[in-house]
């Protein structure tokens, strides 16, 4: 983001962008370093007078921490690039707040992390959008790998083997036996995932109130990109989380939450990346995927196999067809086909 003053055009058409998101405003205070650019590009385009905040931190003394000319009635539009956790946009509200009309916030990157109500460009879940639409259309594959093995070990080297070839690898973190393990898997599997091109997702079929689910989440944030979550939650609950994949059915038993999940998902579209389901729903927007896949139909316990010729939603889920046969990429390519 701070190599953004290198590209002008950039640069511009950004600082467009979200100077359309803005109310209607007569100062804008730029956050240095990163907000800075921004904020002065939108002030010289739009002739609306420049301040910025002075770093508390940097110990400036005496020295005022504001910067530029305002007056206490002028509404002013806060500026960063990027929030994170907020700190830096705290500390400017607070230095602002008795000097002028503070009447909105706007940053080019939310990395969601925050419960600052801003406005922004694009979000972690645009990211999450994004490269698993790229991941899919440059591998040709629409296969998720369910990697549901006890052994970590036995995960690794079979990702190194089809790691080429799939979006997605999905596991459930509380089967697995990290205690024997010696490695540090979550590691190994985030390298796995860089080099091979694959997302990552944690089936954790959230079901709490939201101020659990933050707490869950939180655990969880660092390497994760995909989690899967409930259609009966509350659009609060899905609001603390990011790459959130609704429930819609379930392989196993019959019934179907096709509206709730949709209006869920429409309330929350940052905050969701589409459905775990057996039938497609929505018009596009969202991804379908769909679990309970094998390369022939048939029922094991309760799991209802579909043959994968048979699912035409974006996404297959498999797991034991794939880690259960003596040529796991044999297998993988077969599903590709
Ligand atoms: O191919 P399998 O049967 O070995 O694995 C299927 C995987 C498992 C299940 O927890 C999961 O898909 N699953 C889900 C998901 C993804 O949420 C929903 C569902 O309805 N059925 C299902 O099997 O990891």
């Amino acid at each position: 983001m701070k190599n953004l003053i290198s590209y002008p055009k950039l640069l511009k058409s950004i600082g467009d962008e979200l100077y359309k998101k803005l109310p209607d405003f007569d100062i804008i205070c730029g956050v240095p370093y990163g907000g800075l650019p921004i904020a002065l590009y939108i002030s010289v385009t739009y002739n609306k007078p420049l301040i910025f905040v002075r770093d508390k931190k940097k110990g400036y003394g005496m020295q005022k921490l504001i910067e530029g000319e305002y007056k206490k009635e002028d509404r002013c539009i806060i500026i960063d690039d990027v929030i994170t956790t907020g700190g830096s946009i705290k500390e400017a509200h607070e230095i602002l707040k008795d000097e002028v009309n503070i009447v909105d916030t706007a940053v080019i990157f939310n990395r969601q992390e925050s419960d600052i109500d801003v406005k922004f460009l694009y979000c972690r879940n645009d990211v999450i959008r994004y490269r698993l639409k790229n991941i899919k259309s440059d591998k040709n594959s629409n296969l998720i790998f369910s990697a549901d093995l006890e052994d970590p070990q036995k995960i690794i080297d079979i990702l190194e083997k089809i790691g080429k070839y799939i979006s997605v690898c999905k596991i459930h973190i509380d089967t697995l036996d990290l205690d024997n393990y010696e490695n540090n898997f979550i590691e190994e599997l985030i390298k796995l995932s860089v080099n091979h091109n694959f997302l990552i997702m944690e089936d954790r079929k959230f079901s709490d109130i939201s101020y659990i689910v933050e707490k869950q989440y939180k655990k969880i944030k660092s390497w994760t990109d995909l989690v899967t979550v409930h259609s009966f939650v509350s659009p609060e609950t899905l609001s603390k989380i990011t790459g959130g994949l609704i429930i819609e059915s379930m392989s196993n038993i019959d019934y179907s939450f096709g509206k709730n999940s949709l209006e869920l998902a429409e309330s929350k579209k940052d905050n969701v990346i589409g459905f775990i389901t057996q039938k497609r729903i929505g018009t596009g927007f969202f991804v379908c995927m769909t679990p309970g896949v094998s390369l022939e139909e048939k029922k094991e316990g309760d799991q209802n196999y579909r043959n994968y010729k048979e699912v035409d939603t974006d996404f297959i889920i498999v797991g034991r067809a794939i880690y259960n046969s003596v040529d796991p990429e044999e297998i993988v390519k077969k599903f590709l086909n």
